[in-house]
């Protein structure tokens, strides 16, 4: 603690254009001490909580894992029983969550690829226009599960603002199809 003491008021000057024009004795002496300075901090932090990701400590012995954020967790069902020539559904876990991270993970019971576009929008999720090509615009998309086969799981997960979401399959005739749901996060 002595060290700190000494160092700081002379490392703080670093960043300090002014500084530039002064003895060259003195600025080479800088990055010195401000090495010193940062080990010293680098150590008096290394309690603190605001990292994100997987972090692993070998400190415990077995070292300890600390699981990446993946905010509200929702669950997607996408599925058909005879490709566009029967009835397609979207089904999801909840239709709410908290403003931030959301982790969808969209699993595909039916007999075709699927796929989940997130596009913020004010427009009604079940009024976006279907254009000629069959599809809707996907201006405002944050994010996708790209087209999934029949039978697999796939997962995404997405920073979203406050705001209204469509979730929409937009494969050719899927979304006319209802292969659609609202998502709100406040
Ligand atoms: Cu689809």
């Amino acid at each position: 603690m002595i060290v700190i003491a000494m160092v700081s008021p002379k490392v703080r000057p670093t960043n300090d254009p002014r500084l530039k024009g002064g003895p060259m004795g003195r600025i080479r002496m800088l990055p010195v001490l401000a090495v010193a300075a940062l080990a010293l901090a680098a150590v008096g932090c290394s309690s603190d909580d605001s990292s994100s990701g997987s972090t692993t400590t070998a400190k415990s012995g077995g070292g300890v894992t600390v699981p990446t954020d993946k905010g509200t967790q929702v669950d997607v069902t996408v599925s058909d029983t005879k490709g566009t020539d029967g009835p397609m559904t979207m089904v999801v876990s909840t239709a709410t969550a908290p403003a931030g991270k959301v982790t969808f993970t969209m699993k595909n019971t039916g007999t075709i690829e699927h796929e989940m576009i997130v596009i913020k929008t004010d427009t009604p999720y079940d009024q976006l226009k279907v254009n000629a090509d069959d599809k809707v615009s996907e201006d405002g998309s944050i994010g996708e599960i790209s087209e999934t086969p029949a039978g697999e799981t796939k997962s995404v997960t997405l920073d979203m603002p406050a705001g209204k979401y469509a979730l929409v399959c937009n494969i050719a005739k899927h979304y006319a199809m209802n292969m659609r749901a609202p998502f709100t996060t406040t």
